[in-house]
């Protein structure tokens, strides 16, 4: 089941489709679109024309585009920027979570947190990797973070004041990347769509724990429902504004969508975002800050109050609660880190110039 422990209507959806979406991905990956069956594998001998109209076929016929495929440079630069914006996004959002590692209220918490950090610098890796097949390596696109080239999430910039936090991120945070992320399994590009299946799964697991989390409060003292409800109070609207800025002012959506590499726009997935949440946080007990919150039965979906989009674009231009310490400790971390990284290139050149050691050794005992 996804989300949470308690049985409601629709709850197992979101995973569903993560699974459809990989049998899809399978499916795609057996057939080829029928140009290729007709004109070859795709493979970049014909004129741009030709390239041009065979890429188009594969996305029309939600076939994947492979880093072995032709694609257009606009595309490739998109892909770039937003897997490495995600990749970012993963690793700075370690901090916030991070931040109460050594603090969880018991063993078993911490147990759990320490994980689910964890995940989020696996979800790292794997995204750099798929952002690698399109040419830039990881350095390169790590170097454009700490230079501020490249964003990260606007939602890492909020602080985490107490242990209910941690559970409003899980809740909320990983449960709108859940709601963003779903449909980017079925993205066009290969290799960004196979590690958002995998990404998905894990990040169903962090919902859940964030969620119980709250529950636990929600049903504890009298203050620990407080410290719960003060928690979604202050990460509601900071994880509405997650999805971007509404459809009239977001620059790359709709280029994004035909291309298929985003399925719905950001008002459409904050309204779903939205309409999940609503029955969750009954069964919590918790409220969400939004008078204007109610159901619309014309438009089949509820009416709320939309985020601060002046805030969400202050906040991504580098003006955030948290932006200056968020990226002064990834700097940190980095230079810090640099020794490992020699270390182990110079252990990975050494392991590998140990065949041709080994090969040059009977010539030279025969001479
Ligand atoms: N924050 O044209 P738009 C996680 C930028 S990690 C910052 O709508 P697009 C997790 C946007 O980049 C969650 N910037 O853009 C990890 C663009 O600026 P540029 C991260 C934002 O790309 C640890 C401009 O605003 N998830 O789940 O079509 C613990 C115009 O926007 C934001 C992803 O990265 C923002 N919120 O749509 C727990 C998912 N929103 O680049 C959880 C993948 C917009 O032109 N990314 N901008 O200078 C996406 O789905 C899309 O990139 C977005 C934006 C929906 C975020």
């Amino acid at each position: 089941m996804y989300g949470n422990d308690f049985e409601q209507p629709g709850a197992a959806t979101l995973l569903d489709e993560v699974e459809a979406a990989e049998q899809a991905l399978r499916a795609a990956a057996e057939r080829r679109v029928a140009a290729a069956r007709a004109g070859g594998t795709g493979d970049t001998g014909g004129a741009e024309a030709e390239l041009q109209e065979y890429f188009d076929a594969v996305v029309a016929a939600d076939q994947k585009i492979e880093p072995r495929d032709w694609m257009p440079e606009a595309y490739r630069k998109t892909l770039v920027r937003q897997i490495a914006q995600h990749a970012h996004s993963e690793i700075i959002g370690m901090q916030p979570e991070g931040n109460w590692i050594s603090r969880a209220p018991s063993l078993k918490r911490k147990a759990i947190l320490l994980a689910k950090v964890q995940d989020e610098a696996g979800h790292g890796l794997y995204l750099y990797a798929a952002a690698e097949t399109l040419g830039i390596d990881r350095e390169e696109l790590v170097g454009l973070l700490l230079t501020g080239r490249q964003k990260y999430s606007s939602i890492f910039n909020y602080p985490t004041l107490t242990w209910a936090d941690v559970g409003a991120i899980g809740w909320l945070v990983d449960g709108a990347a859940i709601v963003n992320q779903v449909p980017l399994c079925r993205c066009s590009y290969g290799p960004y769509a196979r590690a958002m299946i995998r990404i998905c799964k894990e990040e169903s697991f962090h919902q859940r724990q964030g969620y119980e989390i709250l529950y636990t409060l929600a049903h504890g003292t009298p203050e620990q429902k407080a410290m719960a409800q003060d928690a979604v109070d202050r990460w509601w609207y900071p994880s509405l504004a997650m999805f971007g800025p509404p459809d009239t002012a977001s620059t790359h959506s709709e280029q994004s969508m035909a291309w298929k590499i985003k399925r719905f726009s950001n008002d459409d997935l904050r309204q779903r975002f939205v309409d999940m949440c609503v029955p969750q946080a009954e069964v919590l007990g918790l409220s969400i800050p939004d008078p204007d919150l109610r159901w619309n039965d014309e438009r089949g979906a509820y009416d709320y109050t939309q985020p601060d989009y002046d805030e969400l674009f202050r906040v991504i231009r580098g003006d955030g609660p948290c932006n200056r310490q968020r990226m002064a400790h990834r700097r940190r971390a980095d230079a810090d880190g640099a020794w490992v990284r020699e270390a182990a290139a110079a252990y990975a050149a050494k392991r590998s110039a140990r065949p041709a050691e080994a090969a040059a050794r009977p010539a030279e005992a025969a001479a």
